[in-house]
């Protein structure tokens, strides 16, 4: 390596991903501050990293969400640079903003980009202006229940309302007639004001059963814009992606380049800078569409890494240091296939509620074109304080069929003891037929598993955690507990309880 990038990186975030960048970092001889919460304390990343710093309590908001704190931390500890990792701060403009403010390189694009991309209205108008191909629908937010009347009477029922600060499903309402238009509309936007303190909605056409493609973009300071083609996302449980693959089954290699083609207009539309991903929805006639950006480093992000060759954190942070994309990422090709399975700690058998607990033993697979993105190890202590994902399994093989099949064989080779996980549901996943077949819509899951995923509607869901918080603290038990934790799932904030309860339809 002939010179240093940056002096120093810390890495605002935990788990696996934090795992993952300070690998990268390592490779790049540049040292590495992790931030931890005190439920942290002994977590991988922070065992990995240069040097770790307690940083706060459990709670997102007073540790990985305190982007003032995490600023200060940086400059106390001589860094130049900040890598946001996926969730937490990563979307949020405040953090490039007092990154800035600070003279520390955010990892990252602009403020200015983030927040037209997180504006789900003002995006699709401008990718609109841009030739993409976006859903038919609105092109301003709907001010009165005329103008959503005439949409979706333009549109065609069925018709979707969505938030303009949504994104991963939250404030969506399918509306099938005319006669529930008014009434959704307004549940809509009350939901949109609850989740994201905005109650701006617009209408588009309902897609029913699409497939959801996304591309890998790139974008430099030297004036290249380049995509690493696509993944298939389609595997998903409400909103929670499950298994992303590429290539995908149902590109031809002419729609492989005009989707290409798009996601790369899409970044330069918004003036996109460093990795990104263009999301669109496939619909069974084979029309895509811009969905959204998401202008941060994805979980799935592996799977093209494999097909590519391509090390997509390090060029984060090349591309951050205002170095040009490396040459032989400018040249990659796709080859082979590769699959990822996320491993969560959840009980699929139990209507997926999440697990915790020690991992008492703790064994990966290994060989060749197997590779784990861990952030665990044995000994680990799994809380329910954040997101579930333990480590991702991530195969490489030259087809499909063989990926399937090493991708099974690595499943049941991956040990964990103490905690249950979610690698025997990929196990029968991946053996269905269809999944083999390469039918792999958003409905999947929903499709032919539903004896296992039981809908549970959010009120029964809340009540429950309640009662057993109730339960279990006598009369003390104030529900305001649970409406504290905002974003959160009641099961993730009611602490380490065991509920004996199955719910079955
Ligand atoms: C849609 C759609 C169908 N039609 N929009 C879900 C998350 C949010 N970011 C956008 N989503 C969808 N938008 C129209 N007009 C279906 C979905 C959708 C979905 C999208 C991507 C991946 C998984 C999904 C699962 C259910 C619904």
């Amino acid at each position: 390596m002939s010179k240093k990038l940056f002096k120093k990186i810390l890495v605002a975030n935990r788990g696996e991903i934090a795992v993952r960048v300070i690998r990268a970092c390592k490779l790049l001889d540049i040292p590495t501050v992790a931030i931890y919460s005190t439920a942290d304390k002994n977590a991988l990343h922070t065992l990995l990293a240069d040097e770790a710093v307690e940083i706060g309590p459990p709670p997102p908001r007073e540790s990985y969400l305190d982007f003032k704190k995490i600023v200060e931390t940086a400059r106390a500890h001589k860094c130049d640079a900040i890598h946001p990792g996926y969730g937490f701060l990563s979307e949020n403009p405040q953090l490039p903003i007092a990154c800035e403010k600070a003279r520390l390189t955010f990892i990252g694009p602009s403020a200015e980009a983030m927040r037209l991309l997180g504006n789900k209205v003002q995006s699709r108008i401008k990718m609109a202006t841009a030739g993409v191909p976006i859903i038919p629908g609105m092109k301003a937010s709907g001010e009165n229940i005329f103008q959503f009347e005439s949409a979706a009477e333009e549109a065609g029922y069925p018709v979707l309302i969505k938030a303009a600060a949504g994104g991963g499903g939250k404030g969506m309402r399918i509306v099938n007639r005319r006669e529930d238009l008014a009434s959704s509309v307004e549940a809509a936007k009350r939901e949109a004001k609850n989740a994201f303190g905005d109650d701006t909605v617009y209408l588009e056409k309902y897609i029913e059963n699409p497939r959801h493609i996304e591309f890998q973009v790139l974008a430099d300071d030297h004036g290249n814009t380049i995509h690493l083609f696509e993944r298939e996302c389609s595997v998903q449980r409400r909103h929670q992606k499950i298994i992303e693959e590429t290539p995908s089954t149902a590109l031809t290699p002419a729609l492989r380049v005009q989707m290409g083609n798009a996601a790369v207009r899409v970044a330069n539309a918004a003036g996109y800078r460093n990795a990104g991903t263009v999301e669109f929805l496939f619909d069974k006639s084979g029309s895509f569409y811009f969905l959204e950006m998401n202008t941060r480093i994805q979980v799935e992000h592996p799977v093209t890494e494999m097909t590519t060759g391509v090390d997509l954190v390090v060029e984060q942070i090349r591309i951050a240091a205002g170095e040009k994309i490396s040459d032989y990422v400018l040249e990659a090709k796709q080859r082979g296939h590769a699959i990822e399975c996320r491993i969560y700690a959840e009980d699929a058998e139990n209507n997926f509620l999440p697990s915790s607990g020690e991992i008492l033993f703790y064994q990966e697979p290994v060989g060749p074109g197997i590779r784990v993105d861990s952030g665990v190890e044995q000994g680990t202590v799994v809380g329910v304080e954040y997101d579930p994902i333990l480590a991702k399994l991530i195969v490489y093989a030259p087809t499909r069929e063989l990926a399937i099949s090493k991708m099974i064989q690595a499943l049941k080779e991956y040990k964990f003891l103490g905690i249950k996980t979610s690698r025997k549901f990929m196990i029968d996943v991946l053996s269905h037929p269809e999944f083999k077949a390469g039918n792999t819509y958003t409905n999947f899951i929903e499709k032919h598993f539903s004896d296992r995923t039981v809908d549970v509607v959010p009120a029964l869901e809340l009540a429950a955690a309640v009662s057993t918080v109730a339960m279990a603290q006598g009369s003390k038990a104030r529900p305001t507990a649970v409406k504290q934790a905002k974003g959160l799932s009641p099961w993730q904030t009611i602490g380490p309880w065991e509920i004996g309860m199955r719910i079955t339809k």
